[in-house]
């Protein structure tokens, strides 16, 4: 079995199935694919027509969209072990993959994490209007999560999962800009899951 993805390494996206490949232990290969423009050409677009990464081929099969992506490869790789066999708790893994993608993503790394570090590091002015909207509805979306998790250690127990490893690159970003202490406020135990699992080594790897 011959697995490829395509993308970058820094994407939030790429980095969710990576972390679940590497604490698989799958062999892969990273293709890079930036999102600075590699992401429209027509080459990409045939493999995925959003033009958003990752993408993986998997034995001449193309796989976009990272949810069906990670619920693949933990079958394929991991025999299910990073999805909880509880229904309950099968259906709050979802549930927090969904707050990541419909609640935290964009204010958390389309207006904070974009305005705060990377217009700067391009010699633009951070847009503090789109910063301060910003805060209250990732604010939301991390006191969700902190409801609905368990925190022994991991987000829904004692098993990493993939609920763990949609919420980990987002924070990678967040936790680098000074939203990051009033976003997680009121949200002790994500806080302390956060510190615990920033350490790790296959984060470091992914992350770092
Ligand atoms: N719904 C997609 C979202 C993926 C996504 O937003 N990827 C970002 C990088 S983290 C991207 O490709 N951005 C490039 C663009 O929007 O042009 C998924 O779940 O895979």
């Amino acid at each position: 079995m011959t697995l490829t993805v395509y993308g970058t390494p820094i994407s939030v996206y790429v980095r969710i199935v990576r972390l679940l490949l590497e604490e698989a232990g799958a062999d892969y290969q990273l293709q890079s694919v930036d999102i600075f423009g590699e992401n429209r050409s027509p080459d990409y677009l045939r493999k995925n027509p959003f033009g958003k990464v990752p993408t993986i081929e998997i034995d001449g099969e193309f796989l976009y969209e990272t949810a069906a992506i990670v619920g693949y490869l933990d079958a394929v790789f991991a025999s299910s072990k990073f999805s909880p066999a509880e229904p309950l708790q099968l259906a709050r893994m979802r549930q927090m993959m969904g707050i990541v993608d419909s609640h935290l993503y964009a204010p958390a790394i389309q207006s904070i994490v974009i305005q705060r570090l990377i217009v700067p590091s391009q010699g633009g002015q951070t847009d503090e209007n789109k910063v301060k909207d910003a805060i209250a509805p990732a604010k939301t979306a991390a006191e969700a999560i902190e409801s609905l998790g368990k925190f022994n250690p991991y987000l829904l127990g004692s098993n990493l999962t993939i609920a763990d490893f949609y919420v980990i690159p987002v924070f990678i970003y967040l936790a680098k800009t000074p939203e990051f202490a009033e976003i997680t406020s009121e949200t002790p135990k994500l806080r302390s899951w956060w510190d615990s699992v920033s350490q790790h080594p296959t984060v470091q790897k992914v992350c770092g």
